[in-house]
């Protein structure tokens, strides 16, 4: 039982929590509190860094409050939780997030105001977690956000890198790629967690016991044990529903890892150890949706995977002591693409090798656990492994696989298919060759209770193209949740002025009910909004302005079209077929020098791999070409052309709300959803896409008449294929479309011609294999569309109107809300404001 004096300090804890929310003057003290009791430093010489410091440990108090709150609860009512394993989290950054979802951004703002601070210079202080490359990784952050939201029961697992994705600076028109140190100097969010520390056994060798009564034992000789440190980064929930954990594990050296060498007189021995195991969490791969296939990397799989799996028996075994008969009920584990695959086996190891169930018992608990979500068909995405890799880092799971695959063979494919070797050979978790390899997707699937895709079209294609035979075999397995985003990133906070427009028109809940926000369609002819509406843009547009003459260095006219693309660069992205439009408007200005046209500025952004040089050498492209026609005089402004450098989530928060054009422009069929197509028509931006990922959901929603839809659809493109695609025909039928292409194979644009020819040479001799050439027509009638539909301002705010109005089905809620009703099947508690 709690003292008077306890019970007594609670109370006036809670009353200290509710002045700093609402009392500009309470949140003023503290602020200066923490700066001179938690930074050290005082008004006077306290640099932007430390002031951005001190509003941190400000919003701490009040969100680990709100955790502790949350965990009770949580703890006191044993809820099922689900368990989201993923390799990446693009968080980016938190500051602006928390403080409005603690609904404290005005009071802070106006504290920091009558200290002579704006906030916004505070919050350019913070770097971006960037731990993810692209969709995938923001998708993951996105859900946290909801999860916490939503108040459901669960944990984000992943690595704690010591460097996120790299920091991307363009040098005469090329990527350098710079190392991410995104907490060199400590980030203030992040807790460690000493307490939770597990131990992670890698290497070695197996041995075959044999027990008197002829039972065998497997008993594995690790080489080394690696320990995993856990950092707790805190999702603060909208209003505070609750908070919830992201943890990520760090690598170190365990005690015992360097002792014999060290005893023996090996020193420097042992410190070359030490760094190889700290390697383990150090960086992020830079491959967006392709294979590294290097052993670090399954290392890095295992190690957070192992780790996770230890935190979540360790959780669960504090109150069920070891009786495995209720794990299913309360663990639900989602596995973010194939990277945390190896936690099957992993889970099984555990609970055979470690725990004593038998085989059978761990397999149930294992295929009632684990679901799988598949974010790509690129083939190169898949991940294989080969089986030498596995002989040698992980000797015990590859029997471990060896077993779910011959029991898999034998008892389900036999049934299905009896005799048919070649049914074997496809669905096999082996892959027979001369290096022969582990096909994690194969084992996700077998072991899953769900596979999902990311959109419809997509989750079709999974089960039509990727896994057909899983299919037939197990139909009931697979589903579809589309991709969502959250709105309280990507419009509330990103986007103030439309905010308001929202709460005034659809009330202050449109966050949590953004299907709410269909309140302002009844609106979209009315001149007034209108005006309101495209008022607002007009301002983003301004401010976005600045930011590229800041960044670029280029004036552009914010009354000019804006038209971006922002994502990764990949050929299936097609960047290289904007930049034949660009090419292809520049000329006709250039022949034709009285022609007038909507002025548009072309905005780019985009991070290549590090080895991927056609992706490089397009990024090299559109600078070249841009700076020929930014400084071209003759065309009077009319077009510009930048690309913004090291596009990261705090960019994309810049751009998105100034966007009138959102460009989606994938082959059809290889974007499995896209989730920035949802960002910016949420802004106000139209589509320029293709029948592709969620594009096409997305236009169901606002119109297809809204937007500028072209190109092949998914059929389209697989009759061409298989009918035998020849770029050669387009190119040589299109008089504008040869003479853009030829043009690459120039020196008009720069001195290192073979940077530019290399892109023509990839879509005649290379196949175009993305086909950006039988495209080509069809872009460009979209774009005439687009800049006559522009011309015309009330149908054009009419259509964005229609746009952002629409939205409410891509908001990360209803993502996990299917999640939670399909696969997850959790409840959520309300977190009360006590303890
Ligand atoms: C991706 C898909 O390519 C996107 O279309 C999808 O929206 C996201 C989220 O589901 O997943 N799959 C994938 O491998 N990446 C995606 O963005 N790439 C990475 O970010 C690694």
């Amino acid at each position: 039982a709690e003292t008077k004096a306890v019970a007594a300090a609670k109370v006036d804890a809670r009353a200290d929590k509710n002045s700093l929310k609402l009392d500009v003057n309470v949140f003023k003290e503290k602020i200066v509190h923490h700066l001179r009791c938690t930074i050290g430093t005082s008004e006077k010489k306290a640099s932007k860094l430390a002031w951005w410091q001190a509003l941190v440990a400000t919003a701490n108090e009040l969100i680990f409050d709100r955790l502790t709150q949350t965990q009770y609860t949580h703890a006191t009512k044993d809820t099922r939780a689900v368990h989201y394993l993923s390799a990446e989290f693009l968080m980016g950054r938190l500051t602006v997030n928390n403080l409005v979802s603690l609904e404290v951004y005005n009071t802070a703002k106006s504290a920091l105001q009558e200290l002579g601070i704006d906030i916004n210079e505070l919050c350019e202080e913070e770097t971006d977690m960037a731990l993810g490359n692209g969709g995938l990784g923001r998708l993951a952050a996105c859900f946290m956000d909801s999860l916490a939201t939503l108040a459901y029961p669960s944990v984000g697992y992943g690595i704690h890198y010591e460097n996120g994705l790299f920091r991307q600076e363009i040098r005469e028109g090329r990527q350098i790629e710079r190392p991410d140190s995104w907490r060199e100097y400590g980030c203030p969010w992040e807790v460690c967690r000493p307490e939770s520390v597990q131990e992670v056994p890698i290497g070695g060798f197996v041995e075959t016991q044999t027990a008197p009564d002829g039972s065998i034992r497997k008993v594995w000789h690790p080489e080394h044990m690696i320990k995993g440190v856990p950092w707790d980064i805190p999702v603060v929930g909208f209003r505070g529903a609750s908070v919830t954990i992201l943890r990520l594990w760090e690598s170190r050296p365990t005690e015992s890892f360097n002792w014999d060498v060290f005893n023996a007189g090996g020193y420097v021995d042992a410190q070359n150890e030490k760094a190889a195991v700290e390697t383990i969490s150090k960086v992020l791969y830079p491959n967006d949706s392709t294979e590294a296939g290097k052993m670090l990397r399954l290392t890095q799989q295992y190690f957070f995977s192992s780790c996770s799996l230890r935190d979540i028996l360790r959780r669960y075994n504090r109150t069920h002591f070891h009786d495995y008969g209720e794990f299913a009920k309360k663990i639900a584990i989602q596995l973010n693409d194939t990277h945390p695959v190896i936690a099957i086996p992993e889970l099984m190891r555990l609970l055979v090798d470690e725990e004593g169930i038998s085989w059978d018992a761990a397999w149930e608990i294992v295929t009632e656990v684990f679901s799988y979500t598949n974010h790509t068909l690129l083939p190169e995405a898949l991940e294989k492994w080969p089986v030498y890799i596995f002989e040698k880092l992980l000797p015990r799971h590859l029997e471990i696989i060896y077993e779910i695959n011959y029991r898999f063979l034998n008892e389900v494919v036999e049934a299905k298919w009896s005799g048919d070797d070649e049914k074997k050979r496809k669905l096999s978790i082996i892959e027979e060759g001369p290096c022969k390899m582990v096909r994690m997707a194969n084992l996700a699937v077998i072991a899953s209770r769900k596979i999902n895709g990311v959109a419809e079209i997509h989750s079709k294609l999974v089960r039509e193209n990727l896994f057909p035979e899983f299919s037939t075999l197990w139909p009931d397995r697979f589903c579809n949740v589309t991709n969502g985003v959250t709105p309280r990133r990507w419009m509330l906070a990103c986007n103030p002025g439309l905010a308001e427009l929202y709460n005034e028109i659809a009330g202050k809940d449109w966050p949590l009910h953004l299907d709410s926000c269909a309140a302002l369609r009844p609106y979209a002819d009315d001149p007034q909004i209108q005006k309101r509406f495209m008022d607002i843009k007009f301002k983003n547009k301004v401010a976005l302005a600045a930011e590229i003459k800041k960044l670029c260095g280029v004036e552009v006219d914010p009354h000019a079209m804006f038209d971006v693309q922002i994502k990764r660069l990949h050929e299936y992205k097609r960047q290289h077929l904007n930049l034949l439009y660009i090419l292809h408007l520049y000329r006709k200005l250039l022949a034709d020098p009285a022609m007038r046209i909507v002025p548009q500025v072309f905005i780019f952004g985009a991070k290549a791999a590090p080895a991927y040089t056609l992706a490089k050498n397009i990024i090299y492209a559109i600078n070249v070409i841009g700076d020929k026609i930014n400084n071209d005089y003759r065309i009077r402004n009319q077009l510009k052309v930048v690309f913004m450098p090291n596009y990261r989530v705090s960019l994309a928060e810049k751009i998105i709300p100034a966007a009138d054009i959102s460009e989606q422009i994938s082959t059809a069929g290889y974007e499995a959803s896209g989730t920035s197509n949802m960002k910016f028509s949420m802004n106000g931006a139209l589509t320029l896409g293709t029948m592709d990922g969620a594009n096409i959901e997305i236009v169901a929603e606002a119109g297809v008449e809204n937007n500028f839809i072209f190109g092949m659809s998914v059929k389209d493109v697989q009759e061409l294929k298989a009918k035998g695609y020849n770029p050669w025909d387009f190119y040589n039928s299109n008089q504008d479309l040869r003479a853009v292409v030829d043009w690459l194979d120039s020196d008009f644009f720069t001195e290192d011609r073979q940077a530019l020819a290399s892109i023509k040479h990839s879509l005649l001799e290379g196949g175009d294999p993305y086909m950006v050439l039988a495209d080509f027509a069809s872009y460009c009638a979209a774009h005439k569309r687009a800049e006559e539909m522009y011309a015309d301002k009330a149908r054009w705010a009419h259509a964005a109107i229609m746009n952002s109005a629409s939205m409410g089905k891509f908001s990360s809620d209803r993502s996990i809300e299917d999640y939670v009703h399909n696969i997850w099947k959790l409840k959520n508690y309300e977190i009360k404001d006590e303890i």
